[in-house]
């Protein structure tokens, strides 16, 4: 039998973790014959509730789960890691702008950046959930020097789902016979979600679909589209956050399709004019290796362009913001 997976969890008692637990436990990342050893981390007043959700996950007996760990220190919870899903981050609070988001959990990235180091296994893939996703992978990464930078992801994942549905509803097609919809920019209101080189079927989804449409109802709606669960559930996106970090995972492990790019956010090169450094999220295809393949060539019209650029700058900015907490 394989050496289990060792999976560190954090924020594994809040909403996301809650579907996601379960999901990695049976299988859904690396494959139904690849035991698993979840480490889950929360903060200490949230520890009887996580204890909770082991006991949850002991009662369902799955076959691939090799033990469960509970933890509040980072230090026991990456120990020997090879994948770590950030989750955990606090909500943005009543009249907080985002900013002050960025100040407030910030800091949780840089203990964990630093932790990751020193106790992971030297291959550990990093992908980070918790908001504002791309900037605290920023953190995470900047904090982890000796982790190789292309071993870091964060997810726009959902960002894509929502925008491969979208198309899917329109054009009257099935989401699986859309392929290469591309979200870039930031995990925020600010990222463009790109139909252009979207295939519908056997056709361009643009010449199926009005230009109008995209760029009136489509591309608001994929960007607001969190606003709306929260508006009518009255709790951020859970069950389809934890799908779409289970998805971006099992990319990286189990590769991408055959001909069909996903979306990360990865640490730019430069390409696409998009600064050195920065996390942005981009077309990239995966062989199960770990690390995503940036998809080179892609053409951006000046519309593209410019909308790619403003979420660039936003990024910019909340690097600027936090330029304290990268050493
Ligand atoms: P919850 O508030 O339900 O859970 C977060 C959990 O993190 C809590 O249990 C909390 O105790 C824990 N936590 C806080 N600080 C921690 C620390 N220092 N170490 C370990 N655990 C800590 O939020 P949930 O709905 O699960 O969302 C989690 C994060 O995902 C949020 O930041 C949210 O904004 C973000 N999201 C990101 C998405 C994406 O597409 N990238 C989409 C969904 C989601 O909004």
């Amino acid at each position: 039998m394989d050496r289990p997976m060792r999976v560190a969890v954090t924020g594994a008692a809040g909403q996301i973790g809650y579907s996601l637990l379960p999901r990695i436990a049976a299988g859904e990342i690396f494959g139904p014959k690849q035991p698993v050893i979840i480490q889950c981390l929360e903060i200490p007043p949230v520890m009887k509730a996580l204890e909770g959700v082991a006991m949850e996950l002991d009662d369902c007996a799955f076959p691939l789960l090799h033990d469960i760990i509970l933890a509040d220190d980072p230090k026991l919870a990456f120990k020997d890691a090879d994948l770590c899903l950030l989750v955990g981050s606090k909500p943005r609070g009543k009249g907080m702008e985002r900013k002050d988001l960025i100040r407030e959990n910030g800091p949780i990235f840089t203990s964990q950046g630093a932790a990751i180091q020193a106790v992971a296994s030297s291959q550990v893939r990093v992908v980070v959930v918790g908001n504002p996703c791309n900037t605290n992978c920023l953190i995470t990464m900047a904090n982890a020097p000796e982790v190789p930078r292309e071993n870091f992801t964060s997810m726009t994942q959902l960002d894509h789902n929502r925008a491969q549905s979208a198309i899917a509803k329109k054009a009257g097609v099935l989401s699986r016979e859309v392929k290469n919809v591309i979200i870039w920019g930031n995990h925020s209101s600010t990222q463009y979600p790109d139909w252009h080189h979207a295939m519908a079927g056997d056709k361009a989804a643009k010449e199926l679909i009005d230009d109008a449409w995209f760029k009136e109802t489509f591309i608001p709606m994929v960007q607001k589209r969190g606003a709306e669960i929260i508006a009518a559930r009255g709790h951020s996106s859970a069950a389809s956050a934890a799908n779409a970090a289970l998805e971006h995972a099992r990319k990286l492990f189990q590769g991408t399709p055959k001909d069909r790019w996903t979306s990360m956010a990865i640490p730019s090169t430069g390409a696409y004019g998009i600064p050195e450094g920065l996390l942005c999220s981009v077309p990239v295809t995966c062989d199960g290796s770990g690390v995503p393949k940036l998809v080179e060539g892609v053409e951006l019209n000046e519309f593209s362009k410019e909308r790619l650029m403003a979420s660039v700058a936003e990024l910019l900015e909340e690097r600027e913001t936090v330029a304290d907490l990268l050493p």
